[in-house]
């Protein structure tokens, strides 16, 4: 049984629904901390109605402070990258909007609708390597040909919360199973993202894989994709609206 829970987490939708689980689950023996990394901001928490803690995970100080008061971190998308010296002297859990070990790392969704590989929620133990470490629980969520990056993460978060919801109090009980994916998978970096971003006007492809790309990069008021207007040199930012057929 954990005793001392820190989660950190950069997202405030998220944090609150944990808050909730929490609450709802009463899970007295036990004494949860919210955090956030120095990226986000503690307005944005303010929704949670409990004191919030900034963790900077590059500090060293942080990082003893960390480990002489906690046993167990859960990461809640959190913005920094968990270091060996945490990893290696407290359980760390992360929630990732993935299915591991399928497109691990940036934005997996993105990915998944260009190549096709799973996509869902995957709760995992954290090792020295990104969205790598044994499985706690995980499910796929399905790409609908109409789905842009948007729906699909909306569809991811919903499956997050849903595995949360089902596994929070075994996780801090400490008796859940863990399962080693059978293979390394792949991982894409912000860089990888941002080469999709300059479409070129030259470039020939199918139609299929051009509203792959558009679909992918198509999230709310993002400004992700674009092309060059060849005659002002500007940043022309494109997105896509696809509509299925009401019946
Ligand atoms: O909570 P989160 O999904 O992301 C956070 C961290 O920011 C990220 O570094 C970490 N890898 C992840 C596990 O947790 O929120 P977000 O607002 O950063 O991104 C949500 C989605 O928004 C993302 O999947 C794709 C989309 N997006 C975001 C940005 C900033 C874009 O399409 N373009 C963008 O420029």
């Amino acid at each position: 049984m954990f005793k001392n829970v820190l989660i950190i987490s950069d997202n405030s939708i998220l944090s609150k629904k944990v808050f909730e689980i929490i609450e709802n689950k009463q899970i007295a023996d036990s004494f949860f901390t919210f955090s956030i990394s120095p990226y986000s901001n503690k307005d944005d928490f303010n929704i949670l109605n409990t004191e919030i803690k900034i963790f900077d995970l590059k500090n060293q100080e942080h990082l003893d402070f960390i480990k002489s008061n906690y046993d167990l971190i859960l990461s809640i998308h959190c913005k920094q990258i968990f270091p060996s010296d945490l990893v290696n002297n407290i359980k760390c859990i992360n929630i990732h909007p993935g299915y591991n070990p399928f497109n691990r790392g940036w934005y997996p969704q993105v990915f998944s609708i260009i190549n096709k590989m799973p996509i869902g929620a995957t709760i995992h133990e954290i090792d020295q390597k990104l969205d790598h470490g044994g499985i706690i629980a995980q499910e796929y969520v399905n790409i609908d040909s109409f789905d842009t990056s948007e729906s699909l993460y909306n569809k991811v978060v919903s499956k997050e919360i849903e595995l949360l919801e089902l596994n929070i109090e075994s996780i801090i009980i400490g008796n859940y199973n863990v399962t080693i994916p059978s293979q390394e998978g792949n991982l894409n970096f912000k860089k990888d993202f941002n080469k999709l971003l300059k479409l070129d006007l030259d470039e020939q492809i199918t139609v299929g894989v051009l509203i792959d790309r558009l679909r992918a990069l198509t999230h709310g008021a993002f400004n992700n994709a674009y092309f060059i207007d060849p005659s002002t040199g500007k940043k022309i930012f494109i997105g896509i609206s696809l509509r299925p057929e009401e019946k």
